[in-house]
C-alpha cells in the first residue's frame, strides 16, 4: 500500500482524527470508536471519491469513512441536473452533499470533506488532487445512464465529453500530484456486450497464426454510454503502459438495493434511488413498478441476461479492491457481479414475491426500445473478487420482499409518468 505521509504522519493523523471524532457529537467512548473502526490504524488511507453524490458514490463514501479512512467527495451535481431537466427525479429526498456530510457527522461523529467542483475542468481536478493527496482515487464521476446517452445529440455529446474528459483529467492530475495513488475506476460489464463465448475478467490469451499474446478481451458495447466506458479502459491502459500508473477497473453489472451497512434504519442517509427509465436499473425499477401496481416493463422477449449485484456487495468490492491495490504498471480488471439472471427470471421473481405480499403484480412484455440481443449466451467469469474475500448477498425472495416492503412506505411518492417514456436506441 502506498503511504503518502509516512507511517508516523499516518499515526498522528489517525490520532488527530480519533480525538476530533471524540469531540464530536455522538461517540464519547474511545473503546467504542475503536471497535467501530475495523481497520488497523496503520492501514488507514486517504480516499478521494469522484462522483460522490451518486447512487454508488455516497454509500461508498460513508462505507470507507466508517472504516476509519479519511474520505473526500467531489461532485458537480451533473446527475441531479439531468434528472431535474428530464423530469426523472428519484424516489426519496435527495439532500445536497453538504447536508449529507452533516447528517453523516451527526450519526457517526466522522467528517467527510465535500468539494463541489466540475472535474471536466482540468484546474478543478488538479486543485482537488493536489490538496487532498489521495492514496486511493475512486472514479465514479461519469454520466451513468445508457438511455440518456441515446436520447438526443446533445446528450450524446455531453456523455462522451464528460466521461472521457473527466477520466483524462483524473489521470493527468494523478500523475502530477500523487503518482503512486491507486486508481479504482468503475467500468461496466456492458463493455463486453453479450458475446457468444465465455467472458474472462478483462484479459485473455490470444493465439493467432501460431503466435500467442495476452490482450484485452474484445469489447462491443450496446450504447454510447457503454462505449465511453470502453474508451476509459483504453485510456487507462495506455497510461498504465506509459507512466506505470496502478489501476483497478471494476466491470460492474446493474446494481440494486438501497440499504447499506451505514444507512440501515436511518432514512437521512439513504442514497438517491432512481426508478425512472433514464437512471433506474431494472431490479429497482421492477420493485417500484410492483409497488405502484404498474405492469412490469419487460423489454422485448426478456431473455436479456446480465450479471447483477446488491449495493452492499458494491461497497464490499470497492473496499476489497482498495485494501488489495493493483501493482504499479498494472491494469487489473475484476468482473463485479455476484449472479446472472434474465429479465424474465427477474420479473417472475418479483411477481411471485409481490403476489405473496398481496400486490397482484402484472408482467407485460413491451416492444424493446433498445437495440440488444433478447436471447443469447452469457457466461462471465467473476472469481477475482470472491478470491479477495467477497461474500455475496444474492437476490433471494426474502431480499425482494424486503425491498418491496421498504419501497411501499414511499408509494405515494412514485410518479408513474417517470416509469416509461420509450427512449429509442435506433
Ligand atoms: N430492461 C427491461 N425493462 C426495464 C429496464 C431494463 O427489460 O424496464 C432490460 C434492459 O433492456 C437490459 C437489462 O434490463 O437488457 C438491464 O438494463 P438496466 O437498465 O438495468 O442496465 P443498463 O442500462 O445496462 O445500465 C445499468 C447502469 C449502468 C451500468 C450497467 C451495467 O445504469 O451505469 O454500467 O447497468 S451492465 O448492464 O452490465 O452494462
Amino acid at each position: 500500500m502506498r503511504v503518502c505521509e509516512g507511517t508516523l504522519g499516518r499515526i498522528l493523523s489517525y490520532d488527530r482524527r480519533l480525538r476530533g471524532t471524540l469531540q464530536g457529537t455522538r461517540f464519547s467512548c474511545p473503546l467504542l470508536l475503536l471497535l467501530l473502526s475495523p481497520t488497523d490504524p496503520g492501514d488507514l488511507m486517504r480516499i478521494l471519491i469522484l462522483g460522490g453524490d451518486g447512487y454508488l458514490g455516497w454509500p461508498t463514501a460513508m462505507h470507507f469513512s466508517a472504516q476509519g479512512h479519511e474520505v473526500a467527495v467531489v461532485d458537480n451535481y451533473l446527475r441531479r441536473r439531468i434528472a431535474r431537466d428530464e423530469d426523472m427525479e428519484p424516489l426519496l429526498q435527495d439532500p445536497n452533499l453538504h447536508d449529507r456530510a452533516q447528517r453523516w457527522k451527526a450519526h457517526s461523529g466522522r467528517d467527510i470533506d465535500v468539494w463541489i467542483r466540475d472535474l471536466a475542468t482540468p484546474e478543478a481536478c488538479g486543485e482537488v488532487m493536489a490538496a487532498f493527496q489521495p492514496d486511493v482515487v475512486v472514479h465514479y464521476a461519469e454520466q451513468p445512464s445508457a438511455p440518456y446517452s441515446m436520447i438526443r445529440a446533445d446528450a450524446a455529446r455531453l456523455t462522451l465529453g464528460n466521461n472521457l474528459g473527466v477520466t483524462l483529467n483524473m489521470i493527468l492530475a494523478v500523475r502530477e500530484h500523487c503518482p503512486d495513488a491507486h486508481i479504482i475506476k468503475l467500468g461496466t460489464m456492458g463493455e463486453y456486450g453479450t458475446p457468444n463465448v465465455d467472458i474472462p475478467e478483462g484479459w485473455f490469451d490470444l493465439e493467432y497464426n501460431g503466435r500467442t499474446d495476452r490482450a484485452l478481451f474484445p469489447r462491443q458495447a450496446g450504447s454510447l454510454y457503454h462505449t465511453t466506458k470502453i474508451m476509459d479502459t483504453d485510456l487507462l491502459w495506455y497510461y498504465v503502459r506509459m507512466w506505470g500508473l496502478r489501476v483497478t477497473d471494476l466491470m460492474q453489472g446493474p446494481v440494486y438495493g438501497l440499504v447499506t451497512y451505514e444507512n440501515e434504519g436511518i432514512e437521512d442517509l439513504l442514497p438517491a434511488f432512481a426508478y425512472d427509465e433514464i437512471f433506474g436499473t431494472v431490479v429497482n425499477r421492477f420493485v417500484v413498478q410492483a409497488v405502484a401496481g404498474y405492469p412490469l416493463t419487460v423489454y422485448g422477449k426478456g431473455g436479456q441476461t446480465r450479471g447483477y449485484l446488491n449495493l452492499k456487495d458494491t461497497l464490499n468490492c470497492l473496499r476489497l479492491a482498495a485494501e488489495n491495490p493493483a501493482d504499479k504498471g498494472e491494469l487489473r480488471i475484476f468482473n463485479q457481479l455476484t449472479e446472472t439472471f434474465s429479465v424474465n427470471d427477474l420479473a417472475s421473481k418479483v411477481k411471485t414475491v409481490g403476489d405473496s405480499l398481496g400486490m397482484n403484480v402484472e408482467v407485460k412484455q413491451i416492444e424493446n426500445p433498445r437495440k440488444e440481443k433478447e436471447e443469447h449466451y452469457y457466461n462471465p467469469a467473476h472469481t477475482g473478487l470472491l478470491e479477495l474475500g467477497l461474500e455475496p448477498h444474492f437476490l433471494t425472495d426474502e431480499r425482494v420482499a424486503e425491498m418491496l416492503e421498504f419501497v411501499a412506505k414511499y408509494r405515494d411518492r412514485i410518479a408513474e409518468h417517470r416509469i416509461f417514456r420509450g427512449v429509442k436506441w435506433a
